[in-house]
């Protein structure tokens, strides 16, 4: 395994405490780590891991909306739909990319996904069941990612930094897209308002669970913290995300499916938030380890892909290669 398990600082680096200090004080004046600066090992594994998660939550991602672009309702639908599955590829890639300049390749990140060994998000293995959920992924699982990804845009490692401010505009754009699909719903015949609520009904406490389990038992967040790798943690972004959606779900005269959701005054030093019901916490480790409903639909998928389109991979190596040979004769 290339990427997957490589957690945070080990204890076994021979770097000196000097060493990581200088680092430490890089990041904490705010400095930028670009991929040929000195960095600890535990560093660059954590980002190898994070980026690596990130780019295949994107790959994975784009199957349950691929599946509804010939179902789409209209053509403008379709066009808006097939546009941003195409973005979630493009992310991807970039993702990809700015792992590579840690040192990791993208066929070896390729084979970790396709041979079952990678994480990616738990959200993209639940099923899209109606055209209301394709709403729904773009207001709640867009959502859920702008929230998490903002503040990655300020991440210490330029690249990822970087490639976030491209994909967070992309990710607003397809948030509102999603929203614009449920409020187009919700204003329309009863039987489309079910089929909205019938989609967040069931979407909801997976998106919660997007943010990773709670603080408590969140391995990784003090020190990603610790490196600004993260800003904020699991449950502070969480937190963030129920504030803002339940008066969107409000303006669209649904309901979200949590009957211990309560906005409490006392929250965040006296400015309010919401207190929510229990997150079923052995649900998202069931997904993450591998057993949710899809899970095993959308690897096979991916590698059906990967292999169907072997033949355009080996295609264009040769035409570059062609256009190197070309290149060089014209030179010479
Ligand atoms: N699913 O210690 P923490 C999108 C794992 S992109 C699966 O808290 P960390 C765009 C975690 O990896 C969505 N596994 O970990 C789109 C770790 O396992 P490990 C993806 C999860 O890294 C929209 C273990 O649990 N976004 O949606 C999940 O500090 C629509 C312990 O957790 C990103 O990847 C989960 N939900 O914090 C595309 C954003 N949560 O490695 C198409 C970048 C946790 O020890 C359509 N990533 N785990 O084996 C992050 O911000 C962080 O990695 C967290 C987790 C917040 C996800």
């Amino acid at each position: 395994m290339y990427s997957q398990g490589l957690i945070g600082a080990d204890g076994s680096s021979e770097e000196t405490q000097e060493f990581l200090d200088a680092f430490q004080a890089r990041i904490d004046a705010e400095e930028k780590i670009e991929p040929t600066d000195p960095m600890p090992e535990g560093y660059r594994r954590t980002l190898v891991r994070q980026i690596g998660q990130h780019a295949h939550s994107e790959i994975v991602g784009m199957l349950p909306e691929g599946n509804w672009i010939t179902r789409a309702p209209s053509l403008k639908r379709k066009l808006a739909l097939l546009a941003k599955v195409q973005d979630e590829g493009g992310h991807g890639l970039y993702l990809y990319s700015a792992a590579e300049t840690l040192g990791v390749t993208r066929e070896q990140m390729t084979e970790e996904l396709l041979d079952g060994s990678a994480k990616y998000s738990s959200i993209f293995n639940y099923p899209t069941l109606s055209w209301a959920d394709m709403g729904a992924v773009g207001w709640l699982v867009d959502g859920a990612a702008i929230m998490n990804q903002i503040p990655l845009c300020r991440c210490s490692y330029g690249p990822y930094a970087r490639a976030m401010i491209r994909v967070c505009a992309e990710e607003s754009f397809h948030q509102r897209q999603g929203y614009e699909i449920m409020l187009t719903l919700c204003k329309g015949t009863e039987a489309q308002k079910e089929m909205a609520q019938d989609a967040l009904n069931r979407l909801w406490w997976p998106c919660l669970m997007m943010f990773g389990p709670h603080d408590g038992d969140s391995a990784h967040s003090e020190q990603s913290m610790k490196w600004k790798i993260k800003r904020f943690s699991n449950d502070a972004l969480r937190d963030k995300f129920i504030s803002a959606t339940v008066r969107q779900a409000e303006f669209l005269g649904l309901t979200v499916p949590d009957p211990d959701l309560k906005w409490d005054d006392s929250l965040n030093d006296g400015k309010g938030g919401y207190r929510h019901g229990e997150i079923d916490w052995t649900e998202f480790w069931r997904v993450v380890k591998g057993d949710g409903v899809m899970n095993v639909e959308r690897i096979a998928m991916r590698k059906a892909a990967w292999d169907d389109g072997a033949w355009v991979r080996e295609a264009a190596m040769a035409f570059a290669e062609k256009e190197k040979q070309r290149t060089a004769k014209v030179a010479a």
